[in-house]
């Protein structure tokens, strides 16, 4: 049976593609939930893949996730930096989670390099493009694999 796997995207990441290409590449997240859907498919994966403005939105799919899933790949966008409550959420799910950042945050402005998700982060990548999303689904299947012998 395929492991569940809740990929989570945060505010702006919608834009993904159509802005400062610069900074975060050319690929839109329609590109990229197809690329993690491929992989999920090839790692028996069956993925949940979101995105939202709003944070309660990515608590509640934390909520939903915490039931069922082995593992939540999430960008929280901003949020990284900002949200309390989006680390409460995640501190109750037991599974995998890896923190994805398209970006290097740590070669950007200062504000961006603390991160509250990463108290609960079991993985953490950052500067490897859209490539981290597939990256971090690896990590998932790998832990997995490795918990069911
Ligand atoms: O590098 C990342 O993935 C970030 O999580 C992206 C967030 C930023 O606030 C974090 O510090 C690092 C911003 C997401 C905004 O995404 C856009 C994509 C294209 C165009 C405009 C915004």
């Amino acid at each position: 049976m395929p492991r569940l796997v809740y990929v989570l995207n945060g505010p702006n990441l919608n834009l993904l593609g159509k802005r400062q290409p610069h900074i975060y590449g050319s690929e839109t997240l329609a590109d990229v939930e197809d690329a993690c859907r491929a992989l999920g498919k090839e790692l028996d994966l069956e993925i949940r893949f979101h995105q939202s403005n709003r944070e309660y939105e990515i608590i509640d799919w934390i909520h939903a996730a915490r039931e069922q899933a082995t593992g939540i790949v999430i960008n929280p966008g901003a949020f990284t930096h900002t949200s309390v409550a989006i680390l409460d959420a995640l501190n109750t799910f037991n599974g995998t989670v890896i923190e994805c950042h398209i970006s290097n945050v740590h070669k950007r402005e200062s504000f961006r390099h603390h991160s509250y998700m990463s108290l609960r982060a079991d993985g953490v990548i950052a500067g490897f493009g859209t490539q981290g999303y597939l990256l971090s689904l690896r990590r998932v299947a790998k832990l997995a694999d490795e918990k069911t012998g």
